[in-house]
C-alpha cells in the first residue's frame, strides 16, 4: 500500500464467474440503443481517437453477499484509453437516453444467478460529466487479461464493480437494466433511512469516504516519547475535505495534512504523533468529503479504520 501508483502486477482481482480469454484482433465494441447512429468500433479504431489518462482509486465494493463488511481491496492506478463522452458524440445519443448499460464478455453462474454476460448500468449523469474511459491501457502498458483485456470501461468515482472488464456491447437506455449485477446485488439497503424507510435501496454506484493508515503497520512497537509520522490515502467519489485520526476510539479526533488528489485518485494524508503512555494503542482514521458526508465508525464498507501498535515503555 505504499506505493502512490499500485503497480499493475499488485492490482486485486475481482472476477465473479471466471476469466475469459479475448482475441484482440477478432474483438470489437458495438455502441446500441437510444443512438441515432449505432457504431462498431475495432480496437484500432478506438486507438486512433484521442488518447485520455486518468489517475484513479479503483476499490472493489467488498462481496455483493455481504454488503457492509470492509473489504478494503484497493489501489490507485493510472488508465489510458478514450474519454466515453466523446465517443458517445458520434453516436448521438436520443434525449430519453439516460442510462448506460455495459456489458462484459464473461459468462457463467454467481451465487445461483445463471449469466450469459456481465452486464451493469450507470446513470448518463456521471458519464456526461467526463473522465469515463474506455480504457486500453493501466499504468502505460496493455490491461492484462485477468483485469479485462482488451477493453474495459473505467468509471471513476464510481466502485469497481461498474467497471466492466471484458467490454464487447454499451447499450443506451431510458431505464435501469434489471439483471442480476444491476437490480438484484449491489444495491445497499440504506440502514439510516428512518421511520418507514426498511426497504431503501441505493445502487453501489459512487465511492464513499474512506481512509486507510499505511504506516504504522498493524503490530508495530513504537518508543514512548518518540514522534512518528502517521500517514496513509483516503478517497471518495468526492474530493475530501477533512482526514482525522483519534486515539482514543473516537471520542476526540485530531485533523491530519491533507494533500490534494491528482484527477480522481486517492489523497494523502499524514500527522506527527508522540505516544505518551505505554501499552497497545489503536490508531483510528475518519474521512470527510466536500459534501460534508463523515466515515461512518460501524456497519458499512466503508467503516472506519484502525491500526493497533505497541508503546514500548
Ligand atoms: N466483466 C466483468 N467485469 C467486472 C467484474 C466481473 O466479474 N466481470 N467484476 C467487477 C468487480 S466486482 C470489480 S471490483 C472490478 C475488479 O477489477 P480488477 O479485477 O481489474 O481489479 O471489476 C469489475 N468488472
Ligand atoms: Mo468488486
Amino acid at each position: 500500500m505504499s506505493d502512490p501508483i499500485t503497480p499493475a502486477g499488485d492490482l486485486f482481482v475481482l472476477a465473479h464467474c471466471g476469466i475469459p480469454d479475448i482475441n484482440d484482433t477478432t474483438w470489437s465494441l458495438t455502441i446500441d440503443g437510444l443512438v441515432r447512429k449505432p457504431l462498431r468500433l475495432t480496437l484500432h479504431d478506438l486507438k486512433q481517437l484521442p488518447p485520455k489518462q486518468v489517475e484513479a482509486v479503483h476499490q472493489c465494493a467488498g462481496n455483493p453477499l455481504e454488503p457492509h463488511i470492509p473489504a478494503r481491496r484497493v489501489a490507485n492506478v493510472i488508465w489510458r484509453g478514450v474519454d466515453l463522452r466523446d465517443v458517445l458524440a458520434h453516436c448521438q445519443p436520443n434525449d430519453a437516453a439516460s442510462f448506460l448499460w455495459s456489458y462484459g464478455a464473461d459468462y457463467g453462474d454467481f451465487a445461483g444467478f445463471p449469466c450469459d454476460f456481465y452486464l451493469k448500468d450507470l446513470p448518463m449523469d456521471r458519464v456526461i460529466r467526463g473522465d469515463v474511459l474506455l480504457a486500453y491501457e493501466v499504468n502505460g502498458a496493455p490491461i492484462p487479461r485477468e483485469n479485462g483485456f482488451p477493453l474495459r470501461l473505467v468509471v471513476p468515482g464510481f466502485y469497481g464493480t461498474n467497471s466492466v472488464k471484458w467490454l464487447y456491447r454499451l447499450t443506451l437506455s431510458d431505464r435501469r437494466a434489471d439483471a442480476p449485477f444491476t437490480t438484484h446485488f449491489y444495491n445497499d439497503q440504506i440502514l439510516d433511512a428512518g421511520e418507514g424507510g426498511h426497504d431503501q435501496r441505493r445502487p453501489v454506484w459512487g465511492i464513499a469516504p474512506e481512509s486507510l493508515i499505511v504506516a504504522p503497520a498493524p503490530g508495530t512497537t513504537v518508543k514512548l516519547g518518540q514522534a512518528i509520522c502517521i500517514w496513509g490515502w483516503a478517497w471518495s467519489e468526492h474530493p475530501l475535505e477533512t482526514v482525522e485520526l483519534s486515539f482514543d476510539q473516537g471520542r476526540s479526533w485530531t485533523g491530519a495534512a491533507l494533500y490534494r488528489r491528482a484527477d480522481w485518485a486517492w489523497h494523502r494524508f499524514n500527522l506527527d504523533w508522540t505516544p505518551i503512555e505505554p501499552g497497545r494503542k489503536a490508531i483510528l482514521a475518519r474521512a470527510t468529503d466536500a459534501t460534508g458526508t463523515v466515515q461512518p465508525m460501524h456497519g458499512y464498507r466503508n467503516a472506519v479504520h484502525s491500526v493497533e501498535v505497541c508503546v514500548d515503555g
